[in-house]
């Protein structure tokens, strides 16, 4: 039995010593390890041995099958180090090649600066409220003192959608629902930003869609110096601590007095330049005292409260901030337009 087994062990080494392939070695593994392999047939007629027999023959079949097994063992190794070497070189990456570089996108110029005049005013206790583009005729127009018949509403033709639906033309319908909102609570403090639109055809500096912040304060006793310091406030975070401002009368259906307020140029410091037409001065807001009427239809008795609104275009903001000389340039969408905002 001892001689049998060692045959055996010298065949299975000689077959494996030429083995070709994974698969054979797997082959040969059952064919001398397996279930039916002669190994376990052998160790299987064990029990015909005698008692003195059995542990040597035993041991010598134990060491045949570790024989076999190491060598086994080793070439599986050799086959899973060749396959992995195989697939680093295949995945290899060549990592001296320049990087290609990653297309970075910037925040557009016009959200630059809403969001700066929004920090100036909830620095000042304004919280931000918005309201939707699509408008009622009522909170466009009726609610802020513009009756069917007013001749301002031909002022800013609009584009009706029905009788009564129109793209906003301003930002204050949601003033206006803002108020009818608070129910007659004071104080209103608020900024509301967004998107508006005009009958006008485009050019350099008009655009049929802009973009509006305006700003509402409601209370007891607000007056009209409480809107020439917090515009003064403003401007001065804005442009600099050596801003001035200079409030000319004006009108607007929905403030009474109304003003058109004026910014020293900030690129000359009001010396005259060709950016303010040699004036030294830029107009940017206007504002006024909420009239009568808008409160009463807001909901507040005008009689125990005031207040005071004001209004600006953002793209002539971003205009005169940046030197841009194309209101169009916001909404065209240039990569070589807004890749020049990539570093500011
Ligand atoms: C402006 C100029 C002056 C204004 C008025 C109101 C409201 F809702 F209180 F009546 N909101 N905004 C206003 C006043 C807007 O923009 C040039």
């Amino acid at each position: 039995m001892k001689e049998r087994l060692e045959a055996l062990k010298q065949e299975a080494l000689l077959e494996l010593s030429s083995v070709q392939s994974q698969q054979e070695l797997s082959d040969l593994r059952i064919k001398y390890l397996g279930k039916k392999g002669p190994l376990t047939e052998i160790l299987r007629g064990m029990g015909a041995l005698s008692a003195d027999e059995r542990p040597i023959i035993g041991q010598v079949a134990n060491d045949v099958r570790a024989a076999i097994e190491n060598v086994i063992e080793e070439k599986q190794a050799a086959y899973q180090k060749e396959e992995t070497e195989k697939r680093l070189r295949a995945e290899m990456i060549d990592v001296t090649l320049p990087g290609r570089p990653s297309q970075q996108g910037v925040v557009h110029p016009l959200s630059k600066v809403i969001q700066e005049i929004e920090d100036i005013f909830t620095g000042m206790g304004y919280t931000v409220a918005e309201g939707p583009e699509i408008e009622q005729d009522y909170y466009n127009f009726e609610a802020l003192n513009l009756p069917k018949d007013h001749p301002a509403r031909d002022m800013q033709d609009s584009f009706y959608i029905t009788e009564e639906i129109l793209m906003r033309t301003q930002t204050s319908p949601v003033q206006v629902r803002t108020m009818e909102k608070r129910k007659g609570e004071v104080p209103i403090k608020i900024i509301c930003p967004g998107k508006v639109f005009r009958r006008d055809d485009d050019d350099a500096t008009h655009s049929h869609m802009f973009t509006q912040i305006e700003g509402l304060v409601i209370d007891r006793n607000v007056r009209m110096s409480d809107l020439k310091g917090t515009l003064l406030q403003f401007v001065q975070e804005m442009y600099g601590k050596q801003t001035r401002i200079r409030l000319r009368p004006s009108f607007f259906p929905f403030t009474e007095p109304s003003v058109e307020v004026d910014v020293s140029c900030a690129m000359c410091g009001g010396e005259g330049c060709r950016t303010c037409k040699q004036t030294g001065w830029l107009e940017i807001l206007g504002a006024g005292m909420v009239h009568p009427r808008v409160l009463e239809m807001g909901g507040y008795d005008p009689k125990e409260y005031t207040g005071f609104a004001f209004g600006m275009g953002v793209e002539r903001i971003a205009m005169l901030k940046y030197g841009i000389d194309d209101i169009r340039h916001f909404y065209t969408n240039d990569l070589r337009f807004l890749k020049q905002f990539l570093h500011l």
